[in-house]
């Protein structure tokens, strides 16, 4: 195929230099990387972690003037067991054994002192994320709280899901609710509290999906929140309602809540997200904070991607997360 010049063309190598600001709680970076692709309905997302390397993420991340401690392959079952469409949860025992083996390293990371990026494959793999996360504040008797990006709730349950998909369900399985096994990942459950958890960018709710939002008592900013008051506002309005008393934040960034315009890579697109100054704002601003602890990328599907521009997105935004500045 012919080279055009086209703004599309994001290929190209930019070189590996950036202004640093490892901040004054800067860690080395364990990368996780989990191909998993069963809790939804795409295959794609199995994809995503080998995108983020053709990406040059950990070559960036190196650039920015972070130690990247290690790189870990998650293994996924190989596994059909999204065919079967009449559970309500549909291959929990595939993503159960997944996320046992993303909290354990996730855990291991930050007691080793590093800075945990999961990077996706689908949103399932937070159950597991967050597990580990959560294990490790435990016994350190530290808090957390949870920002959560994300076009849709990802907070059904098997009594409320449509679709049976795991991925529609983890920060409800985070709060403590749905299936049994999972919640009680680790031994213990809630993973986070609901006063301790945030959930930015929603357009694409399920109506099961709005009570559970009111009901569990989340801080919620939905599209209309962040097009009015603006996404600085809204990422300090989350900051304050779940990190004024905490020792840590997970952040879990779906990328779909990114407008497909600029992030078409996603197995879920939906119209009316954030720009691509949106996104990086909301992390710039989280990395200032100097609270996150440990970073979930998720839901690239390079099946949709247009010349690898998702990843290249993804690769800046962990970058941004990790304090990357423009001056
Ligand atoms: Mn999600």
């Amino acid at each position: 195929m012919a080279q055009t010049k086209t703004n599309e063309r994001t290929t190209e190598k930019k070189p590996l230099t950036a202004k640093t600001q490892p901040g004054r709680n800067a860690r080395p970076v364990s990368l996780i990387y989990v191909p998993l692709h069963l809790g939804g309905s795409h295959r794609g997302a199995s994809m995503g972690p080998a995108a983020m390397k053709v990406a040059e993420l950990p070559e960036r991340i190196k650039a920015l003037g972070f130690a990247v401690a290690e790189e870990i392959d998650i293994e996924v079952p190989h596994s059909v067991c999204w065919w079967d469409n009449e559970t309500q949860s549909k291959c929990v025992p595939e993503i159960y054994q997944v996320s046992e083996a993303v909290a354990d390293a996730v855990e291991a990371a930050m007691e080793a002192g590093n800075l945990p990026i999961t990077i996706g494959g689908d949103h399932s793999l937070a159950i597991g994320s967050i597990a580990g996360a959560a294990s490790y504040y435990r016994k350190h008797e530290e808090t957390f709280g949870l920002v959560w990006f994300d076009a849709h709730g990802d907070i059904n349950t098997p009594d409320t899901t449509a679709s049976g998909n795991v991925h529609g369900m983890p920060f409800a399985v985070s709060l403590g609710l749905g299936d049994e096994k999972l919640v009680n990942l680790k031994g213990f459950s809630p993973k986070v509290p609901a006063k301790r958890s945030s959930l930015i960018g929603i357009r694409d709710v399920d109506p099961p999906e709005r009570d559970m939002i009111t009901q569990t008592g989340i801080t919620a900013f939905t599209m209309k929140e962040i097009d009015h008051l603006g996404l600085g506002r809204v990422t300090d309005m989350a900051l304050g309602a779940v990190g004024a008393d905490v020792n840590g934040i997970h952040v879990s960034f779906d990328i779909d809540v990114i407008d497909p315009d600029v992030a078409p890579g996603v197995s879920t697109a939906s119209r009316g997200g954030l720009s691509y100054r949106e996104s990086h704002l909301a992390l710039e601003l989280l990395a200032e904070s100097d609270l996150v602890r440990s970073i979930d990328i998720v839901e690239l599907n390079p099946a949709f991607d247009v010349r690898n521009k998702t990843a290249e997105l993804a690769v800046e935004l962990i970058l941004s997360a990790l304090g990357k500045r423009i001056l």
